[in-house]
């Protein structure tokens, strides 16, 4: 059968500090075509919709399925999959990923039978079986399909990480990927999930918080196969095992494999693991995103952060003293107000690192969405994003967003235009020399992406799908099925 596998637009975030590959859609790749069907990928952070109908034109897929790990996708991919049920010879079309999962009946319901069916939790195992039962009433009764007429049940986890490299050959432009001065860049998967619980993440209710780890071969085949000389590491959070990470380096090492490396760590494991840490950097780690999150404990408790301001702070220091670029992220509430902004700010100048802000947001799939007691402002799926705000401002909405980029200008000053060239401008020069210019580009579109009223012009879009509200909770925790997509193992 021939399939067309495709992930939607970038967002606001990736139109300026980075763009990657759609990993989770090339291991589903990688498993389709096993399954001996003709596949194509096509990734709209890169290409354009125009791109796609000559695609379903000149391919004539017999099935698409979208990739939605991004809520503020899910009115694109509406659109898309109603038009090409209407415009060509209706191949089947299915919808996975991260925010599909959690909010399966809605979606199919907006899509009005455009949408065969949203596939929840990993898609490995299950999307070569999903082609294989089209027009058959088993499809869903498969684990994790969801139609209009019936739902399967629980999604299974994937039992060996291994299973399924991801099919980079599918990918085209690749030389588009990058994040910051590591252009280009590639992906890489060694470990999935999150043992912690986060009240504003998703990442522990998608994989019924487990925490599975590939094999360290695997990960050195994988690293061997990537022609990019930089690598993202797309765990949730990094090396929490320290014996695998050095498992890992060691294979690396064999290997003789060289790289520079971005990865996302807590600030706990940073602490408890440093020797690790250090050994990475020896092999090539330059890049880490730490999730300090708050400046205070009473907010970090809130968040369930499991950590204290004060090993936020070392944390820095250590990775500071390891002598990695840095960048952590400050979660903005609706709530605050001038000062809480200067505050923040003065903080942020202050300290070395790449400090990036997002708003505070509940969405479908964190605890937040069903606990959290202010009135949504905005069910638009579209600002759902991390960068507007959907919870009532304190400040007028106009003046929050003044304040938020003000904020998040510092960041610019820092670390984007003429700040990056004297700090970067040596690697960024090399990468144009050898055709490589997705991050010089990036270093002065700041104000262009980052703009109080193109943010507050958003809200006055018109709303076409509407999110469906949390079910009111009335103080009662949300049961198991209301939070995860995988479910839990039980405890013995
Ligand atoms: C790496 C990552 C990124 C990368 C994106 C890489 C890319 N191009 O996809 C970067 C750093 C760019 C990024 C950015 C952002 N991210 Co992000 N990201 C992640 C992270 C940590 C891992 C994703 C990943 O690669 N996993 C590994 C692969 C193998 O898994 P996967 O993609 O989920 O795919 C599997 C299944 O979902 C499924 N599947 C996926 N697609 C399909 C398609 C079909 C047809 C089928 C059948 C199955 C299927 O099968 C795959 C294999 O099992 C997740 C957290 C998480 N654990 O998922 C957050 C996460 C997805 N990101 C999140 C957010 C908020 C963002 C930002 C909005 C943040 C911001 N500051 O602005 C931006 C927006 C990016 C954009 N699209 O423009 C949220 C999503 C929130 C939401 N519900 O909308 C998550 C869940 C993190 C969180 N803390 O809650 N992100
Ligand atoms: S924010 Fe990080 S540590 Fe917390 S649950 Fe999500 S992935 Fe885990």
């Amino acid at each position: 059968m021939r399939v067309l596998l495709v992930h939607p637009s970038p967002l606001m975030y990736s139109e300026l500090y980075l763009r990657l590959e759609p990993l989770g859609l090339e291991r589903v790749a990688a498993a389709i075509q096993a399954a001996g069907h003709e596949v194509r990928l096509l990734d709209l952070q890169i290409f354009k919709h125009a791109d796609y109908w000559h695609e379903v034109e000149t391919f004539a897929p017999q099935a698409v399925g979208f990739s939605v790990n991004y809520l503020a996708n899910v009115p694109e991919v509406i659109d898309l999959a109603k038009e090409t049920k209407a415009r060509r010879g209706s191949p089947f079309v299915f919808v996975g990923g991260h925010s599909a999962s959690f909010i399966a009946a809605e979606f199919l319901d907006h899509a009005g039978g455009a949408i065969d069916c949203i596939v929840r939790g990993e898609g490995e195992v299950i999307a070569p079986l999903v082609l294989e039962a089209i027009g058959d009433p088993k499809l869903e009764t498969l684990p994790g399909v969801v139609t209009r007429h019936g739902a399967g049940p629980s999604p299974t986890l994937l039992n060996d990480l291994d299973l399924h490299p991801p099919a980079r050959h599918l990918g085209r432009r690749r030389h588009k990927y990058f994040i910051g001065v590591l252009d280009p860049c590639a992906s890489v998967e060694f470990t999935r999930g999150c043992p912690w619980d986060c009240s504003f993440c998703s990442a522990w209710t998608f994989y019924g918080r487990s925490y599975r780890k590939g094999s360290a071969e695997a990960a050195g085949e994988d690293l061997a196969r990537i022609r990019e000389p930089n690598v993202f590491i797309v765990d949730d959070v990094a090396f929490i095992q320290a014996e695998h990470g050095f498992a890992i380096a060691r294979e690396i090492e064999r290997r003789r494999i060289r790289k520079q490396y971005y990865l996302e760590t807590r600030c706990d494991v940073l602490i408890k693991n440093q020797e690790l840490f250090k050994y990475w950097k020896r092999l090539g780690l330059f890049y880490m995103f730490l999730g300090i999150e708050a400046l205070d404990d009473d907010a970090l408790r809130l968040h369930r952060k499991r950590v204290t301001l004060n090993e936020n702070l070392r944390a820095l220091e250590i990775a500071r003293a390891l002598g990695l670029t840095v960048a952590i992220n400050i979660i903005a509430d609706p709530s605050w107000d001038e000062v809480r902004f200067a505050q923040v700010r003065d903080w942020a100048l202050t300290v070395p690192e790449v400090v990036h802000f997002t708003v505070a947001t509940p969405y479908p799939g964190t605890e937040l969405w069903l606990t959290e007691s202010r009135q949504l402002t905005s069910r638009d799926y579209r600002l759902f994003d991390v960068q507007h705000a959907v919870l009532p401002t304190k400040l007028p909405l106009k003046r929050f967003y003044e304040e938020l980029v003000r904020t998040q200008a510092v960041l610019n000053r820092k670390h984007l235009g003429w700040g990056a060239v004297r700090r970067y401008g040596g690697a960024a020069l090399r990468a144009a020399s050898r055709g490589q210019t997705n991050y010089l580009r990036m270093l002065w579109k700041f104000s262009t992406v980052y703009n109080p009223e193109r943010q507050y012009a958003d809200h006055e879009q018109p709303v076409r799908y509407e999110m469906r509200p949390p079910r009111p909770l009335a103080g009662t925790k949300p049961s198991k099925q209301e939070l995860y997509v995988h479910m839990p193992a039980p405890v013995h």
